[in-house]
C-alpha cells in the first residue's frame, strides 16, 4: 500500500490494474483542504503510473463525502480549490469510477459527477443541499448537472436541496449503476473491473447530452425563475441558481463553469451564507448540553400525557408519530372523550390532505389508550403534563404522579412559566422533575425547550434529548425564570412593539416592517393567532408584581375588554371577516389606539420601518443577552435556535445574536443607549452586551461547546 505522502486522509493502493483511492476524513469526510490535496495527488499519480488502469473512489466509515468543510467557509481560501480538483478527476486520462455509500452531498456528489462512472449502494443519499447554506453547487454542481440529467430534474435537485435515494439516483440517471450488496468497497471494485474488461472508455460529464433540447431546457428555466420569485421570500442564492443552470444551456462549459464560480463566490459572501451556516452549527451544538455528556438516558418505552386540550394532544400526536404508546389522563369521561376527538382531527385533517391511509391512522390510534385514573400511569416511564397553568393545580398532579409512578419514571410539565422548582419541591422526587416546553401546535413546531430545575438529575436531562430526538425535535437547554428563553424574550420585543404603537406607528406598519425583516408575521397578528386572552390572562397575573414606574401600554387590554381576542372571536388587533383568514385592518382599532395616545398623553410621530427594527431588534438582543448572562440560555447560539425554531425568526438570519455580531454589537448598544433616552428603565443595557462591547468581543466568542 502507497500513503499519499500529502496527506493519509486520501490513501491509494493498487488493487489489481485499479488504484483505489479512500477518503477517511472523520466525521463525514468533507472536502477539506488536506482531502482536495489528496485526491489531486492521487489522480495525477494514476495518470502518470503504467500499472493504473482505472480510479477507482470511495468514502471510508458511513458516508462517501458530505461536501465541501463547511468550516472553511468565510476563511482565506487554501488551493487547491474543489472545482479545480473536479476539472482534474473529470481530466484524468484514465476511468474514475465514484462509488457512493451514505451522505454523496454537495461537493461529494460533483466529486462524484466528475468522474466517469458512477455506483451507489442502497442507504446512500445524494443531493446538492448547498442551497440550504445560502450557496450554489460550486464545482460544477450547476454545470454538470444538468447535462447528465437535464434542467427540469436538476433544477428540482438543486432548488430543493433534497436528498435523492440510490434507487431514485438511478431513474434520473445520476448514477449508473445500483449496487445490490451493501459493501461498497467490493461493489465499486467489482463495477470498476467489469468496466476494464469491457473496455468502457473515458467518459466525461461535460460532453452529456441531456441538454439538447434547447428550447425544453430553457423553457424549464424560465419556470423555475418564475417560481423561485415567488417562493424565494428574501432568499438570495436561489435565483442565482437559476441563472447557473441558465448558463449551462447557453454557454459552452468552461464559460459556465466560470460564471458559476462567480456567483458561488457572490453567495459565499452573503451574510445570509454566514446566518445558514451558523444555524447548521448551532442546531448541532444545541444537542451538546453538559447532562448529555454525564447522564445516560432512562428507558422510553411507554409515555403518559395528562390533559387532553389542545397542547395535550399535541403532545400526544407527537409521541405518537414517534411509534411510541401514549396513556392519557383527563378528569373525566367527556373531557377523555374530548381529547380524543383532538387527536382525531389532526389525523381526519391529514387523512382529508391524502396525507395518510385510514389503516395507518387506525395503526397509529392503537398506540393510544385513555383513563380518568392516575393508576393507569403505573407503568410509564415518562409523564408530560399538560393541564391548565395554575401551580396549584400543577402541585396537585404532581402529587398523583408522585403516588402511582414508578421509581425512576421522569415527570414532565408543559408549563411555559410557572416555577418548576416549587413543583418539584412539592413532592418526595424533586430529582425526576423537569420542564419540556413545547410550542403549539406541539406535533408541528419543532422547538422543545428542555427547563433544568437545579436538583434535576442528569439522567433525567439526557432522557429530555433522547425524547426530544425521537419526536425529531430540536432540544435547547433553559434554566428556569419566567418565560425560560423564548417566551423571556418574546415580552421583552412585544414590549418594544407596545411602546413602538402607543408612540406612533401603526401595528399594520409594524407588522408589515417585521414581515419585511423577515418573519412570516409580525406581532400582532401573532396576538390575534394565539389568542388576546392568553397574553392578558398573563398580564393580570403579574400586574401585582410589575414595576409602577414601568411604561405599561395598555391598548391590547381595550381591545380584550371588547371580547376582541384574534382570529377566533373574528376580529382582534385586525378583522377577520367571514371565512377570510388573513386579517384586514381596522378602523376601530385605530381610534381605538388614538384614544390610548392621549389617555396617556403621547403626541404620536411616526417611524420608519428601519427605525421599528431597530428597536424591536435592540429589545430581543437585549433581552437575548441578559438570558445568557444569567445563564438561563447556555450560550448565544442557544437563543439563536430557540427563535429560529419556534418563533418563525428567519433562518438565513442565523438567529437574533447572529445577526447582531452581524450589525456589531456597538452599534445595538449605542442604539440602546439613546433608546434610554425616553424610557431609561425599560432600555436597560445588559451587562453582558456592556462587557462585550468592552472588551471588543461578539456573542459567536461565547459559542464555545457547552
Ligand atoms: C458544498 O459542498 C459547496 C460545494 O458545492 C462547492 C465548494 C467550492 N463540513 O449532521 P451530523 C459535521 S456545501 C464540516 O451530526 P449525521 C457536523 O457539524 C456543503 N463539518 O451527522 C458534526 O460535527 P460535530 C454541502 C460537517 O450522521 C458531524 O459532522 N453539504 C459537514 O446526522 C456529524 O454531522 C452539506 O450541506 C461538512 N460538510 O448527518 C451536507 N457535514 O460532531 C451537510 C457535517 O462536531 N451535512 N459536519 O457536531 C449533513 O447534511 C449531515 O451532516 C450528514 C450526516 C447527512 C452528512
Amino acid at each position: 500500500m502507497t500513503l499519499s505522502p500529502l496527506a493519509d486522509v486520501v490513501t491509494r493502493e493498487l488493487r489489481g490494474k485499479v488504484l483505489l483511492v479512500t477518503i477517511d476524513h472523520a466525521p463525514v469526510n468533507a472536502l477539506s483542504a488536506d482531502v482536495r490535496r489528496g485526491l489531486l495527488a492521487a489522480i495525477e499519480a494514476a495518470d502518470a503510473d503504467r500499472a493504473v488502469e482505472a480510479v477507482l473512489i470511495v468514502g471510508a466509515g458511513r458516508n462517501f463525502i458530505a461536501g465541501a468543510d463547511i468550516r472553511e467557509f468565510g476563511k482565506p481560501p487554501v488551493p487547491p480549490s474543489l472545482p479545480d480538483v473536479c476539472n482534474r478527476i473529470e481530466a484524468c486520462a484514465k476511468p474514475v469510477i465514484a462509488a457512493l455509500h451514505g451522505a454523496a452531498l454537495g461537493g461529494g456528489l460533483e466529486v462524484a459527477l466528475a468522474a466517469h462512472y458512477r455506483i451507489a449502494v442502497d442507504g446512500a443519499k445524494l443531493g446538492l443541499p448547498e442551497v440550504q447554506l445560502g450557496l450554489l453547487p460550486g464545482a460544477g454542481g450547476t454545470q454538470r448537472t444538468p447535462r447528465l440529467i437535464g434542467a427540469p430534474a436538476a433544477l428540482d435537485l438543486i432548488l430543493s436541496g433534497r436528498h435523492a435515494s440510490a434507487k431514485e439516483a438511478l431513474a434520473l440517471g445520476l448514477i449508473d449503476r445500483l449496487g445490490d450488496s451493501g459493501d461498497i468497497l467490493a461493489e465499486g471494485l467489482a463495477y470498476a473491473h467489469e468496466l476494464l474488461a469491457a473496455h468502457a472508455p473515458v467518459r466525461r460529464t461535460r460532453d452529456a447530452a441531456a441538454l439538447n433540447d434547447r428550447a425544453a431546457s430553457l423553457a424549464a428555466v424560465a419556470k423555475a425563475r418564475d417560481e423561485t420569485a415567488k417562493k424565494a421570500r428574501g432568499l438570495f442564492s436561489p435565483l442565482k441558481i437559476v441563472d447557473a443552470v441558465e448558463a449551462a444551456i447557453e454557454q459552452p462549459f468552461d464559460e459556465g463553469l466560470k460564471f458559476e464560480r462567480k456567483l458561488f463566490l457572490q453567495c459565499l459572501d452573503s451574510p445570509q451564507r454566514a446566518g445558514l451556516v451558523h444555524a447548521f452549527f448551532a442546531e448541532r451544538e444545541v444537542l451538546k448540553a453538559p447532562e448529555t455528556r454525564d447522564g445516560k438516558p432512562r428507558a422510553l418505552e411507554a409515555i403518559g400525557v395528562i390533559g387532553g386540550g389542545t397542547m395535550g394532544a399535541g403532545i400526544a400526536v407527537a409521541v405518537l408519530d414517534a411509534g411510541l404508546p401514549v396513556t392519557m389522563i383527563e378528569r373525566d369521561e367527556a373531557s377523555l372523550a374530548r381529547g380524543r376527538a383532538h387527536i382525531d382531527k389532526v389525523y381526519d385533517g391529514l387523512i382529508a390532505k391524502g396525507r395518510l391511509t385510514a389503516e395507518k391512522k387506525a395503526a397509529t390510534m392503537a398506540r393510544w389508550s385513555g383513563s380518568t385514573s392516575y393508576d393507569a400511569l403505573a407503568h410509564v416511564d415518562l409523564v408530560i403534563e399538560a393541564v391548565f397553568e395554575d401551580l396549584d393545580v400543577k402541585k396537585a398532579v404532581f402529587a398523583e404522579l408522585d403516588r402511582v409512578c414508578k421509581p425512576g419514571a421522569v415527570l414532565a410539565t408543559n408549563t411555559s412559566y410557572l416555577d418548576i422548582e416549587a413543583i418539584a419541591a412539592s413532592i418526595s422526587r424533586p430529582a425526576d422533575v423537569i420542564g419540556l416546553h413545547f410550542f403549539s401546535p406541539a406535533n408541528i413546531m419543532k422547538l422543545l425547550e428542555v427547563v433544568v430545575p437545579k436538583q434535576v438529575s442528569a439522567d433525567v436531562v439526557a432522557t429530555a434529548f433522547e425524547l426530544a430526538k425521537k419526536l425529531r425535535k430540536t432540544p435547547v437547554r433553559a434554566g428556569v425564570c419566567d418565560g425560560f428563553i423564548g417566551n423571556r424574550l418574546l415580552a421583552v420585543y412585544r414590549a418594544a412593539a407596545d411602546a413602538l404603537m402607543e408612540d406612533g406607528a401603526s401595528p399594520y406598519q409594524i407588522d408589515a416592517a417585521v414581515r419585511a425583516f423577515g418573519l412570516p408575521m409580525g406581532p400582532f397578528q401573532v396576538v390575534d393567532l394565539a389568542g388576546g386572552d392568553i397574553g392578558w390572562a398573563a398580564r393580570k397575573r403579574r400586574a401585582a408584581t410589575r414595576d409602577p414606574n414601568a411604561r405599561y401600554v395598555q391598548i391590547a387590554d381595550r381591545l380584550c375588554e371588547r371580547g376582541w381576542f384574534g382570529q377566533k372571536t373574528g376580529r382582534g388587533f385586525y378583522l377577520y371577516p367571514e371565512g377570510s383568514r388573513g386579517g384586514m385592518p381596522d378602523p376601530e382599532v385605530e381610534a381605538i389606539i388614538d384614544a390610548e395616545r392621549k389617555r396617556a398623553g403621547v403626541t404620536p410621530r411616526s417611524f420608519t420601518d428601519e427605525q421599528i427594527m431597530r428597536r424591536y431588534m435592540a429589545a430581543m438582543i437585549n433581552e437575548g443577552a441578559n438570558v445568557v448572562h444569567e445563564g438561563i440560555a447556555l450560550r448565544p447560539l442557544d437563543v439563536d435556535v430557540t427563535l429560529l425554531y419556534g418563533y418563525g425568526f428567519p433562518r438565513y438570519r442565523g438567529g437574533p445574536m447572529k445577526y447582531a455580531d452581524s450589525v456589531g454589537l456597538a452599534t445595538i448598544l449605542a442604539d440602546i443607549r439613546e433608546f434610554a433616552k425616553e424610557d431609561p428603565l425599560f432600555w436597560r443595557p445588559s451587562p453582558l452586551l456592556v462587557e462585550l462591547v468592552e472588551r471588543g468581543a461578539d456573542f459567536a466568542s461565547l459559542n464555545t461547546t457547552a
